[in-house]
């Protein structure tokens, strides 16, 4: 808790509603400028710090929330070498891009900024230059893996290997990708070099240590007694499980040429580890935008009365919870009030990934969704609902196109927009498009309650967004609205209007029904607005008021809209989605995910066949062996011997043969990399050893059913695996 929220619950004591501090700062973590970004990284740290940033705003409370890209580190040269240019040429690339697809979804930065400014290299150099001055930093010589060829120290993701947790072959020195554990590069098994793919040797090397163990009473005290009720179970429990396993100091210095210079003389090229530079982003960004709007930074950093929360996703939660913090401490800076990390959301039962193919980019969600149809923002609004109501907020969740489909039709249509829009209709009918007025003295029980269910409604959606509850707050305007669909039915105001001949006071039940009515859509403008921006401004249009309208403390009153006043004819708030539409969402991902799978399996291949070229990680590492693996395993896989029977080249790819084998309960077609190895002639009739079982997979449009196996020597030349003597085709082997 902050000393501000303390004192003033302190000095309010007896009084039960917690009073909030004025200041704000939200952030969200800084994305990578090396990619486009997916709806995953959308719902974990961008759309939530959004809505709670649009809460408070509406509660004219004083909030700045600040993002930008993140430059540096090894991901944008790697990403460089990938699409053949230069580091600079990705981050101007991205940058721009990750910033129209925020504001096409209405996340609502006040700045997004970028690491690669100038302002930001002087406050991250000025933030260490206060450090290393104040003897808050260690400084070591230690043996690091190096890469003699290209004559660079192999840091984070310049190097790969395997995970000792996982076993996955391709993890990072910084990460594995697969199981989300943080490495370092020492703890890589059969580590190789990611610029040369040769293993690397290990150099004499000097680097600047942040001496996270000097701070375990801090950070013990802080987070493990102060926050434990009040953060994210999940997050204290990450946080624990570090503290516990021992805080070692933590090099916050690279040997990189990209990056924010070490700022001390005759120390060329080395750079701040991207992790140290990347939070201070955040101030740096914070200051450009008191520079942009004549303010004064130094309040929102400084002065304890200001509330800080981190907004991000959980692989980063040891950053913002650990790391960051003791930087903050140690420099006078306020620390965290709260770090409400998210877990991660799966796409159609896998793990979201770009690189896999498995994903929903914000880019392509905007132009397959948004850009093509007027006033498509409304369709900005159907994923926002969709994604809050799904958010992994305590636990991994899971995005189907079917569920967005259901969320947009049955919720926000069916209930929301079909509420909003019969309310309007019938005042246009029986009203004459005019707020009709309150017959206080025909109020029935009904009316109260739905009265009550609106005074009630601010207060608990209020409750629920200070707590970050954003999919429970979400939930409870919805229900407001479907209460409204039920008072509505219950008082039937069309069928009152048949008979007003017979009884003309039948007029003031209509009246006080749709008065009701119409006062609740202007609260749900108000309650919908930090969830669904685009929503509630069109509401505001459709009631003919003003953005003031929307201010917080008018939710719960009954009297918004005026009485005579005429209100414009109701606009389709969410149009339906068909089910044509999500069959082509999923063909859609479903080529993507086999494009990318080609593409790796050619790109393997590619390393596999590179005979005569230079050598690749494989054919350097004939020792390299994978982790254990039980009998059960082994015991997957169904190798059977054929015969080649055809053989012939596949068009447009110089690699690949396409083979039929005969295994002598059935023939084959299977497409294997070895065409630079081995002719077609003189393939046809050997016999080879294939894995039958495994799942058939597409290259160059042909489906391949198994895999030839083969051995590489080490000039990288392929010889067939082949039984000692000539054997029954089908024969197995084990
Ligand atoms: N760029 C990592 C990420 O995108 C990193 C976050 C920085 S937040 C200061 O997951
Ligand atoms: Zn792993």
């Amino acid at each position: 808790m902050c000393d501000a929220t303390k004192i003033i619950k302190e000095q309010k004591a007896g009084y039960q509603k917690l009073i909030q501090p004025n200041r704000y700062l939200i952030t969200s973590a800084l994305p990578y400028a090396n990619g486009l970004k997916h709806i995953g990284h959308l719902a974990g740290a961008y759309l939530p710090a959004d809505i709670y940033v649009r809460y408070l705003k509406a509660q004219k409370r004083d909030v700045v929330f600040v993002c930008g890209s993140d430059e540096h580190g090894t991901a944008i040269p790697i990403q460089a070498m990938k699409e053949g240019t230069t580091a600079q040429a990705i981050i101007d690339k991205y940058h721009p891009i990750m910033e129209q697809n925020f504001k096409d979804l209405g996340i609502e930065f006040d700045i997004y900024h970028r690491t690669s400014a100038p302002l930001h290299h002087e406050t991250a150099q000025e933030f260490f230059t206060a450090l290393n001055n104040n003897g808050d930093l260690e400084i070591k010589e230690t043996e690091q893996y190096y890469d003699e060829e290209t004559k660079t120290f192999l840091a984070d993701r310049f190097i790969k290997g395997t995970c000792p947790n996982c076993g996955y072959e391709n993890a990072y020195g910084d990460q594995c990708e697969k199981c989300g554990r943080t490495l370092s590069p020492d703890e890589l098994i059969n580590p190789v070099s990611t610029l040369s793919g040769k293993p690397p040797i290990k150099k004499l090397t000097k680097h600047w240590y942040l001496p996270l163990n000097k701070h375990e009473d801090f950070l013990r005290e802080w987070i493990l007694k102060e926050h434990a009720k009040d953060w994210r179970g999940t997050v204290v429990g990450q946080c624990k499980s570090w503290i516990d396993g021992g805080l070692l100091p933590r090099a916050v210095t690279r040997d990189l040429d990209w990056g924010v210079k070490v700022p001390l003389p005759n120390e060329e090229g080395k750079v701040l580890y991207v992790w140290f530079d990347a939070p201070i982003g955040y101030v740096s960004a914070t200051k450009q935008w008191a520079i942009d709007n004549n303010k004064d930074w130094k309040p929102y950093w400084q002065d304890k009365e200001t509330k800080l929360v981190h907004f991000v996703g959980k692989d980063n939660i040891v950053f913002h919870c650990i790391i960051f913090p003791v930087m903050l401490k140690l420099h006078g800076y306020i620390v965290p009030e709260n770090v409400p990390a998210n877990e991660f959301m799966n796409l159609e039962g896998d793990k979201m990934s770009t690189s896999r193919g498995w994903s929903i980019e914000m880019d392509d969600y905007i132009n397959d969704w948004i850009k093509k149809e007027n006033g498509g923002s409304q369709l900005a609004d159907s994923l926002r609902y969709y994604l809050t109501q799904i958010a992994p907020e305590t636990k991994d969740s899971e995005f189907t196109w079917k569920g967005f489909q259901d969320a947009n039709n049955s919720e926000l249509g069916s209930i929301f927009g079909n509420f909003v829009n019969r309310a309007f209709v019938l005042m246009h009918k029986l009203c004459n498009g005019k707020v009709p007025p309150l017959h206080t003295e025909e109020m029935d029980s009904k009316d109260d309650i739905l009265v009550k269910e609106i005074e009630n409604g601010k207060s608990k959606i209020e409750n629920l967004i200070e707590n970050y509850k954003f999919r429970d707050a979400l939930f409870e305007v919805i229900e407001l609205a479907r209460k409204g669909n039920k008072y509505m039915q219950e008082k039937e105001p069309w069928i009152l209007a048949k008979n007003l001949e017979q009884n003309p006071d039948a007029q003031k039940l209509i009246d006080n029904c749709l008065h009701l009515c119409l006062q609740l859509c202007a609260n749900l403008a108000i309650l919908i607005n930090p969830f669904l921006p685009f929503t509630a401004k069109k509401m505001l249009y459709m009631m003919k008021v003003v953005d003031k309208m929307l201010d917080w403390d008018n939710a719960g009153k009954i009297k918004l809209l005026s009485v005579g006043y005429s209100l414009r004819a109701p606009e389709l708030l969410f149009r339906k989605i068909e089910d044509s539409e999500i069959a082509e969402q999923m063909e859609k991902l479903k080529i993507k995910s086999q494009k990318s799978k080609d593409k790796n399996v050619e790109n393997l291949n590619a390393e596999k066949n590179s005979a005569g070229s230079e050598p690749t990680a494989n054919s350097q590492l004939p020792t390299l062996i994978k982790p254990e693996i039980v009998y059960d395993d082994f015991a997957k896989l169904d190798i059977k011997v054929g015969t080649i029977t055809a053989a012939e080249k596949v068009a447009k790819a110089d690699k690949l043969l396409k083979l039929e084998v005969d295994l002598g309960f059935e023939k084959r077609t299977i497409i294997s990399g070895i065409a630079l190895h081995f002719t077609p002639e003189e393939i046809v009739g050997q016999q080879v050893t294939v894995v039958t079982n495994l799942a058939p997979r597409k290259l160059k449009g042909i489906e391949s059913n198994g895999m030839i196996l083969t051995a590489e020597d080490a000039s990288g030349k392929l010889h067939l695996m082949q039984p000692q003597n000539k054997v029954d085709n089908g024969s197995g082997v084990s």
